[in-house]
């Protein structure tokens, strides 16, 4: 089954990052999958499943880090399966796929503004914050605390060799946060400036790991030595369900030209270049993690988990997850 135009589209954005940040992968994603059930010819269910998984699929391999993004395929996806076991009606059918995704987007985009609350609680005035990478949760409890009257201001790094550090400044600077703008290996020279840190995260491991853009585990190791709390913003279906059965989150590895040009490399035998997007916090330098169900310490992600996704079979979880990503 051919994917449609759609979906290949936002594949391709979504690899090339036009499209980025674990919560927006995972929006646009399950946007995607209403799409083509709205644009679909199909007569039978079984074709519109049929299509539904080619899409999926197609999805699963853009990039392997984000688990919100199987998370998101898998809230929608699970209610179509049930669905189809219960009608023949195609139109029915569609609406399960339009009803679930609407309803996937809206309750990512309200706990992303509830994580903001919480966490603007955790926030006192006059509190400067670090942060690492461009990540919506993380702004939001900058925002919030900022709206709750509180004066913040941020150590914004510029998170190479990406960027993403340009659009978190921008945004804050937008939001009238002022911003010390660094580069990343100036973290620990300004650690102790920071009264705390607060990133986003692709994933949470059952073990209360965090897994978030490259960098942020130095910046972890700096905060424990400087005694600065690190916390962390990330909606429950960012945590991995696959990990609680020992699984690893897998770390993808771009394209070495993003750190180093192709022309600069030209004849430079001896020279590798490595570029993991992603790296691991273990819990032990983790203070807490915000999500819209509550602030929660790192050894508590297991209950979170097995509140989401306990009764769901192992074998239907291993079903939507993401793969290597396919080089087209
Ligand atoms: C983005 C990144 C962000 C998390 C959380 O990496 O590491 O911190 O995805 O973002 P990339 P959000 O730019 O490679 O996608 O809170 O917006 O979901």
């Amino acid at each position: 089954m051919k994917t449609n135009v759609f979906v290949k589209n936002l594949a391709k954005q979504i690899k090339t990052m036009r499209v980025r940040g674990a919560g927006e992968i995972a929006r646009q994603a399950v946007e995607a999958l209403k799409i083509t059930a709205v644009r679909s010819n199909a007569k039978a269910t079984d074709d519109l499943t049929i299509e539904l998984e080619a899409a999926a699929h197609t999805l699963l391999g853009t990039r392997p880090t984000a688990v919100s993004l199987p998370n998101g395929i898998r809230y929608v996806m699970y209610r179509v399966r049930d669905a189809a076991t219960k009608t023949t009606d195609v139109n029915m059918l569609r609406k399960v796929v339009i009803r679930s995704s609407n309803e996937f987007i809206e309750n990512s985009r309200t706990a992303v503004d509830r994580i903001g609350q919480i966490g603007s609680k955790r926030i006192v005035d006059g509190d400067v914050v670090m942060t690492h990478c461009n990540s919506t949760s993380a702004i939001a409890i900058l925002r919030s605390a900022k709206d709750d009257g509180k004066r913040v201001s941020a150590i914004v790094t510029e998170s190479r060799p990406f960027w993403q550090g340009k659009l978190t400044a921008r945004t804050l600077n937008n939001l009238g946060i002022p911003v010390t703008y660094i580069v990343d290996s100036a973290m620990r020279y300004f650690m102790n400036k920071a009264d705390k840190v607060v990133v986003g995260a692709d994933a949470v491991a059952a073990n209360g790991a965090v897994i978030n853009k490259i960098g942020t585990s130095l910046m972890a190791l700096a905060a424990h030595e400087a005694r600065t709390q690190f916390l962390v913003a990330a909606e429950t279906y960012k945590f991995s369900p696959e990990t609680m059965v020992g699984e690893l989150v897998e770390i993808e590895e771009r394209n070495p030209s993003e750190v180093l040009p192709e022309k600069e490399r030209r004849g430079l035998k001896m020279i590798k270049v490595r570029n993991p997007s992603f790296d691991v916090t273990p819990p032990e330098y983790v203070d807490a993690i915000v999500t819209e169900r509550g602030v929660i310490p790192p050894q508590a992600a297991i209950l979170i988990l097995q509140e989401s996704f306990g009764k769901i079979p192992l074998e239907e979880l291993m079903e939507y997850r993401t793969i290597p990503a396919i080089e087209e």
